[in-house]
């Protein structure tokens, strides 16, 4: 589907296997590495990205940070960190927003074209898919209304129930 000059596709499959300019990774604010995306992108892509995020010195909730992509088949890794479910007095629908659109700006600001993103926050964090998916459709409608480079929006889910509740809100 298209949401203003954006291609955007849901798929099913693994994020470090992506083949586009940046894939983003569902991070914590140490941005040193955990479990989830964010173990699987640390593993694959080697101690070049670790590196690179040291000297980030951590990434507050709802921010981004780039580094490399070290053995990855993509150019870059955004962080970014979600918020954790029902720790945030409410404010977890702001938080997920802004880690979406500050990962799709800071994307835009390399001149980046592809990007892909996990469903960030769905896993350790807690937050329920049906919500989350709410947010992320309005983060990108959002988004696409200004101009940018960003061309393609890949969300790669990584059950079939996940790809199902992506499939049918954004049709
Ligand atoms: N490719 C795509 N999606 C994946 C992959 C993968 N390789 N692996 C898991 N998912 P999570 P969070 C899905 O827990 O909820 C880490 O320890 C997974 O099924 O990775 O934002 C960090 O260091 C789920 O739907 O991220 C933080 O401490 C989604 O990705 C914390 O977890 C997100 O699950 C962040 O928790």
């Amino acid at each position: 589907m298209r949401i203003g000059d954006i291609n955007i596709n849901i798929k099913m499959g693994d994020i470090t296997e992506e083949k586009v300019d940046a894939i983003v990774n569902a991070a914590n604010n140490t941005l040193l590495g955990g479990g989830g995306v964010d173990g699987a992108i640390h593993k694959k892509g080697g101690p070049a990205i670790l590196e690179q995020c040291k000297k980030h010195s951590g990434c507050p909730t709802g921010e981004a940070k780039i580094t490399t992509a070290g053995n990855l088949p993509c150019k870059y890794v955004i962080h970014t960190v979600g918020p954790m479910y029902g720790r945030s007095d409410s404010m977890e629908e702001v938080l997920l927003y802004n880690a979406y659109t500050n990962s799709l700006k800071l994307a835009a600001e390399y001149n980046l074209k592809s990007i892909s993103f996990p469903s960030i926050s769905t896993g350790a964090y807690g937050y329920p898919i049906d919500e989350a998916v709410e947010v992320v459709k309005r983060a990108i409608e959002d988004f696409s209304r200004n101009e940018s480079t960003i061309r393609e929006i890949n969300l790669i889910l990584f059950s079939n129930y996940n790809f199902k509740i992506y499939s049918d809100y954004f049709e």
